[in-house]
């Protein structure tokens, strides 16, 4: 080939490459989800990172992991040091380890060879996305759990049920957690129904409520001693919450048995920040909380 052919071979290749990214431009400026500048091409890679996180954090609910993790004491290194949130109609939680125990302590027994109590067993994703200018992500997600004791007694309705998780994670310069309030779609009707059969075999709703005082009693004398004592003994505990009503998990932030019975399941873990919640007071967490949180609490941003 002589230099003449070479030096048209290199131009017409030049002009074909100019012309084919001009076409390329075209398409894209009539693309409107086209990446079209370079802070977009930031937001998309960001948008995927925040969406590896949420799956990461929430896949970590199956159940042992959620135990592990629980028990390590040690939130998973997506969530920043500073997180708080809330989950509707578990609570709210300030602190980063109040966030490992809603998310992660609630989702099955403390003990790896309960074969007894409810389990989540997978967590399927319904749908997940960014939002343009923010740093969060919003989503939908089935907690799918399993409850050993309806399986043995073969329950018509099932021994499987979904929690549905419905809400936004918010996230920080560094892309970590900051912020999360996501709601568990009608936690106690899901619950009640799964659980009626069971109910119905221990001998209906008060004999029903009589184990559950006698669970929160029992956590109350092995773990609520000395200066974070709650009832002065078996009988005062007990009176106490008879008193109660039940209510349900859709009331699980109240002043009620249902609340007691879920931070119960806390107080192994740092009983001095989770037995006031089981005592007479509710310690600030199972008392009359109004419906107006919901929007005077504002968990649409980070606190730093
Ligand atoms: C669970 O059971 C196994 C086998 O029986 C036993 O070795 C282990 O110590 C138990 N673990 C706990 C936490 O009780
Ligand atoms: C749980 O959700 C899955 C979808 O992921 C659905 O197929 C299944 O029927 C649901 N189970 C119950 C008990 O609602
Ligand atoms: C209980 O005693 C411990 C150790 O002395 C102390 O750190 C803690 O603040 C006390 N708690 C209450 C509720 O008084
Ligand atoms: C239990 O505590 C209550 C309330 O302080 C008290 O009146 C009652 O005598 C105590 N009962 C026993 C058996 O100690
Ligand atoms: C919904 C519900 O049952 N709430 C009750 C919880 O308990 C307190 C009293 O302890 C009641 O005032 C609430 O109505």
């Amino acid at each position: 080939m002589s230099s003449t052919t070479s030096r048209t071979t290199v131009l017409l290749a030049l002009l074909l490459a100019t012309a084919l990214a001009g076409l390329q431009q075209a398409a894209a400026s009539a693309d409107p989800t086209a990446p079209v500048d370079a802070a977009h091409m930031r937001w998309r890679t960001s948008c995927k990172k925040m969406k590896e996180a949420t799956r990461s954090v929430l896949n970590k609910v199956v159940w042992p992991t959620s135990m592990k993790i629980a028990l390590s004491g040690v939130p998973p290194a997506e969530f920043s040091p500073k997180v708080n949130g809330r989950i509707v109609p578990v609570g709210t939680c300030q602190t980063n380890l109040g966030a490992l125990e809603y998310l992660y302590r609630l989702a099955g027994p403390l003990d790896i060879n309960d074969t007894t109590s409810a389990r989540c067993v997978g967590v399927k994703e319904r749908w997940m996305v960014c939002e343009q200018g923010k740093r969060q992500v919003a989503f939908e997600m089935l907690f799918q759990y399993v409850n050993p004791v309806l399986q043995q007694i073969n329950s018509p309705v099932g021994a499987t049920y979904n929690f549905s998780a419905l809400g936004v994670f918010v996230f920080d310069r560094a892309g970590r957690i900051c912020s999360y309030d996501y709601d568990l779609r009608r936690l106690g009707l899901v619950t009640d129904s799964a659980l009626a059969p069971m109910v119905q075999l221990i001998g209906g709703p008060e004999k029903y409520a009589e184990q559950l005082v006698q669970g929160v009693c029992q956590a109350s004398a092995a773990f609520c001693t000395g200066n974070i004592t709650q009832y002065a003994n078996q009988t005062d505990c007990e009176t106490f919450l008879r008193s109660l009503p039940v209510s349900n998990f859709d009331n699980a932030d109240q002043d009620n048995l249902s609340c007691r019975v879920l931070h119960a399941m806390l107080v192994p873990l740092r009983p001095a920040v989770h037995c006031s919640h089981i005592g007479k007071t509710g310690g600030s967490k199972c008392v009359p909380h109004p419906p107006n949180l919901l929007f005077t609490d504002d968990f649409s941003v980070c606190s730093t």
